[in-house]
């Protein structure tokens, strides 16, 4: 079968169109976004929502963000990721797994349903993680379309997932916030080099292969411009899997902390990978395609 994404496979890379939809459903006024924040979805390839959740649900979510942080070695090895030759703590992943109010977090109506909507189909949670960057001491996350790793090394066959960034604390200007290449998402930048075995555990401290090159990132940032939404605690943002984004390093006294839900289309549920023949293992990129029931909005104590 064609791969209409290749990637890591040819000498030079590419720009190539992107084949795929980005908002699926067209807008109705039942939706849970209004037709401009649709609208803006497509053509930006990323929406804030402001104030998503109270202020009492924020502290449940910053208690056990605080909780998950406090004692790592109560989590599965694995999923703590630290930063490159030191113990400070860059991710932890499966965190809707491991934790019950991630769990919630992640099926809550206003994240799992506006996924279902956007992508016009049952939702699953292909990856959770909370990213950490400490004060002074946090390092980047650098340009990346979350879609090129997904497809080479997960198997994601198309452009059907979208993430939830969730902020936990304030994202300033200064401590290192989300950026993105808005309208990027409709271009697939194809990456050079081979990948090798068990990448994923050198590259989610830092990747090395599914790294765009410096002209094509220098294209797309001319032509779309770059913009780093901020926003208090409470904050959603959502990009489409394809838009390129990354973050600089927080050399500010104000710690971040992001929770990440990836959601992924049911009916694109991962298959072989497109690049390396084993797949990432499941803390990354889960194979338990269980679609979510998408939960009334409240993620205060009594709510369960
Ligand atoms: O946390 C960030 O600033 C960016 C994270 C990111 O790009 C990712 O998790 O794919």
């Amino acid at each position: 079968m064609e791969d209409i994404y290749p990637s890591r496979c040819a000498a030079e890379p590419e720009l190539l169109p992107r084949h795929d939809p980005v908002a699926y459903r067209p807008w109705a006024p039942d939706a849970p976004l209004s037709r401009e924040q649709v609208e803006q979805f497509d053509r930006e390839g990323y929406l804030v929502l402001e104030n998503a959740f109270d202020p009492a649900e924020l502290d449940v979510l910053q208690d056990e963000t605080g909780r998950l942080l406090a004692d790592p070695s109560a989590l599965d090895e694995e999923t703590v990721i630290t930063e490159r030759g030191s113990k400070e703590i860059r991710s932890i992943f499966a965190i809707h797994e491991q934790s019950r109010v991630m769990a919630r977090l992640a099926a809550d109506d206003r994240l799992a349903g506006v996924a279902t909507f956007l992508l016009d189909d049952e939702v699953y949670v292909h990856q959770s993680r909370l990213n950490y960057k400490p004060g002074f001491r946090g390092k980047e996350f650098y340009w990346h379309s979350d879609f090129e790793t997904w497809h080479i090394e997960d198997g994601m066959p198309r452009m059907r997932a979208l993430s939830m960034s969730v902020l936990l604390a304030e994202n300033t200007p200064n401590n290192g916030p989300l950026m993105v290449i808005p309208g990027s998402h409709r271009t697939y930048v194809t990456c050079v080099g081979e990948t090798p075995d068990d990448h994923y555990r050198l590259s989610l401290k830092k990747q090395d292969y599914g790294v765009p090159d410096e002209l094509s990132l220098a294209i797309l940032a001319h032509k779309h411009g770059i913009v780093a939404p901020t926003g208090k605690p409470g904050t959603v943002i959502l990009f489409d899997c394809n838009t390129m984004h990354g973050s600089n390093g927080n050399i500010t006294p104000f710690p971040r902390a992001n929770a990440f839900l990836v959601y992924n289309a049911i009916s694109n549920r991962l298959q072989r990978p497109f690049g390396p023949e084993k797949p990432r293992p499941d803390f990354v990129a889960t194979r338990e395609f269980t679609p979510l029931e998408p939960r009334p909005a409240s993620l205060h104590k009594a709510a369960g």
